[in-house]
């Protein structure tokens, strides 16, 4: 396998917060056809993700919640929750990753969408090992979101994009499969069925969701992936949801992107994208440190 995946599914998680960026928290349904010049705070912390697995060679909690303060000291302004930036100074105050800091803001933790828009990498990095993606995806999860919904948000996102990345024909079985929570299951089981009723814009939205929280949303953008039949349409259509379309845009990216490649996102949108080389480059790196990592075992 070549990069084209990788790269692909990265910058199209760039691009698809890029586009929705321009309507996020706003409601009714409208298209948008050219994404804005920035990305968000889902696209900072999706680089620090990969950075972290390429730096390590793998996970390490320590060293990913250093990253992400890094990145929000650097960039405050990306937009970011009202819970992670409290998590943040905890950490730099000596307080470690994996004391489930989130529960100290929210009863239970944050089942927020925060750490599924972010996980694109581990999806990359573990395509091939879905014990160890969900392992993995949990993990990075709990520096923000420890809350088991928003733990499973991230596993089944994450496991969305391996199974673009392996082109999976069975791609909802699959995914039924995997998932551990029944309200994710059930959703499974709806957007099977309003697959030939996208444009029923309302019902899918009234179904599925298009909020904050990670079971209003990852299900949404596995949705809007498998309405569209390009990169393209599939961004389209998800940001022409509303509701958190920056974070729906930026997870459809990140599996359309994975499944069609760099190559099948228009390169007018590629040429625009805000530090697009080195996300690009972040791409590559990781495809040949999952690559070499994987030369070893044979
Ligand atoms: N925050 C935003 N957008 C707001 C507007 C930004 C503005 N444009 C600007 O420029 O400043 N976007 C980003 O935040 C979302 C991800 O949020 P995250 O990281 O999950 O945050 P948090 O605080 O953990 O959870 C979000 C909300 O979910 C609800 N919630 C979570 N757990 C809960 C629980 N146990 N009980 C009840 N509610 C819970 C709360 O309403 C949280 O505020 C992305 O959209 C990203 O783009
Ligand atoms: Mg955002
Ligand atoms: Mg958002």
């Amino acid at each position: 396998m070549g990069p084209s995946k990788f790269i692909g599914s990265l910058i199209g998680s760039a691009i698809g917060d890029s586009l929705g960026a321009q309507r996020e928290g706003t409601y009714g349904f409208r298209e948008v056809t050219e994404p804005g010049p920035v990305y968000t705070d889902d696209t900072a912390m999706m680089i620090a993700v990969a950075e972290s697995l390429i730096e390590c060679n793998g996970f390490d909690g320590a060293h990913m919640a250093r990253l992400f303060v890094r990145s929000f000291e650097r960039e405050p302004w990306r937009g970011y929750g009202a819970g992670p930036p409290g998590i943040f100074k905890m950490i730099k105050s000596g307080r470690k990753w994996d004391e489930n800091l989130d529960r100290e803001l929210y009863d239970g933790g944050s089942f927020g969408n925060g750490s599924a828009m972010r996980v694109a990498p581990v999806g990359l990095f573990y395509y091939n090992d879905p014990e160890k993606l969900r392992e993995v995806s949990c993990q990075s999860s709990r520096i923000t979101h420890s809350h088991p919904l928003g733990m499973e948000g991230a596993a089944l996102q994450a496991c969305a994009v391996s199974l673009a990345i392996r082109e999976e024909q069975n791609f909802l079985e699959k995914l039924k499969e995997f998932t551990r929570a029944d309200i994710y299951r059930k959703k499974i089981d709806v957007l099977e069925k309003l697959l030939d009723k996208k444009e029923d814009r309302e019902r899918v939205v009234r179904e599925l969701g298009n909020g904050i929280e990670a079971f209003n949303s990852v299900p949404t953008a596995i949705f809007s992936f498998l309405a569209g039949s390009s990169f393209k349409e599939a961004l389209i259509y998800a940001v022409s949801l509303g509701g958190d379309t920056d974070t729906i845009g930026a997870m459809t990216g990140a599996i359309a992107g994975a499944w069609w490649g760099v190559d099948g996102i228009p390169p007018e949108w590629k040429e625009n994208l805000e530090n697009r080389n080195y996300i690009e480059g972040l791409g590559m790196r990781m495809w040949e440190t999952v690559m070499s990592s994987q030369k070893g075992l044979f």
